[in-house]
């Protein structure tokens, strides 16, 4: 395990997991298992700069637990903890904050789009944000960070940090590259296609959540915003809708783009939503399975997260005392 290059990702438990994380993130996260010694996390901390419900925000982070088992990943092969379970999160993000300029963050598409969504809260959290997601990544030394194409600039950003941070103390940070699928990338909004699908949207009909039961998925495609041309084609700029359920349709199955236009030419929006819905539910069906399986034995869910985060943890720790050392930190003396 110790020379497998390493990966690090989250998904932050503010909402039901959406078709968009699975597709985006989760799914390669698990076809890239056997390769990398793997760090996947549920980014709890991150979920804060938006108001939460205690209650549920708790309850969402078992239940990404088991959806991440759910979904294939290997809790032996893979360390998958809690974010506020390893402290160290934090503590870099602290560091790294002295080493981000306000103007590098002021140019962060996600927090102009959340500060607009949230007028009433636009706190100190929501704008170091990205700051925290580098402390997640440049603790474990992670080569490669698998994620949609949303998470580009956050990418970029932390980069831009540990070059700026190894340039001045030598080399602590490995840089990170991301890792962004050809397909699914950027899964949009059911209701609006020109919106990225997100898991906290308020309009329940904009996105899937890998939870929703076979009749709420069908009929959220079949309420599907299109267009009025009636035909299977993709053009993203002029058939947003179809083009997303397009490309869902390729994520799920497989096929190519020419292959589907061939596949619905001369058919209705009728029966390719129906198709697209079928093969959704048909990918969703034995992750729900076994998700259901797992939440009914929260004793092991916990005890696997409690083994994730110590292992999490001596990585971690690694790298801070070794960041606290460098930037002047003076050593506890320990009696
Ligand atoms: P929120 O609504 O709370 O902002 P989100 O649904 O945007 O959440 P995140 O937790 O921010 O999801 O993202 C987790 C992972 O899923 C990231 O790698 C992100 O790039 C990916 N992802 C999120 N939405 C999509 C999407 N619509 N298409 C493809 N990938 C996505
Ligand atoms: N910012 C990501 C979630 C996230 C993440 C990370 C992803 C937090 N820390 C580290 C990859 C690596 C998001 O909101 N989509």
């Amino acid at each position: 395990m110790e020379d497998k290059k390493r990966i690090f990702s989250g998904v932050q438990p503010s909402g039901h997991l959406t078709i968009g994380n699975y597709l985006g993130a989760i799914k390669n996260w698990v076809e890239l298992q056997d390769d990398y010694d793997s760090f996947y996390c549920i980014v709890d901390l991150h979920a804060l700069t938006v108001r939460q419900d205690p209650k549920e925000l708790r309850r969402r982070s078992l239940s990404v637990f088991a959806l991440y088992l759910a979904c294939g990943l290997d809790a032996d092969k893979n360390t998958i903890f809690v974010q506020s379970h390893v402290s160290a999160h934090a503590e870099l993000a602290w560091i790294l904050n002295c080493y981000t300029y306000m103007g590098e963050l002021s140019r962060m598409t996600q927090f102009k789009e959340k500060a607009r969504r949230h007028k009433d809260n636009i706190n100190a959290g929501l704008f170091t944000y990205p700051v925290l997601m580098a402390a997640d990544i440049l603790l474990y030394q992670a080569h490669l960070v698998p994620v949609g194409a949303d998470q580009k600039q956050h990418l970029e950003i932390t980069r831009d940090i540990a070059q700026r941070f190894n340039s001045i103390y030598g080399d602590v940070f490995v840089i990170p590259e991301a890792y962004i699928p050809k397909v699914a990338a950027r899964i949009m909004n059911l209701q609006e296609p020109t919106k990225k699908m997100s898991k906290s949207d308020e309009n329940e009909n904009a996105f899937i959540s890998m939870l929703d039961t076979s009749d709420v998925i069908m009929r959220k495609f079949r309420r599907a915003v299109t267009d009025s041309e009636a035909q299977v084609r993709y053009d993203e700029e002029n058939k947003p809708g179809i083009s997303n359920l397009m490309n869902i349709y390729a994520a799920v199955t497989g096929k190519s783009y020419e292959e589907i236009e061939q596949e619905f030419d001369g058919k209705g929006y009728g029966d390719f939503k129906k198709a697209v819905g079928e093969a959704v539910v048909e990918t969703l069906n034995p992750i729900q399975e076994r998700y259901n399986d797992l939440m009914k034995n929260k004793d092991y869910l916990q005890e696997m997260m409690n083994k994730g985060a110590e292992r999490a943890a001596r990585i971690a720790n690694r790298t801070l005392g070794k960041v606290y050392r460098k930037v002047g930190l003076v050593s506890p003396v320990r009696g």
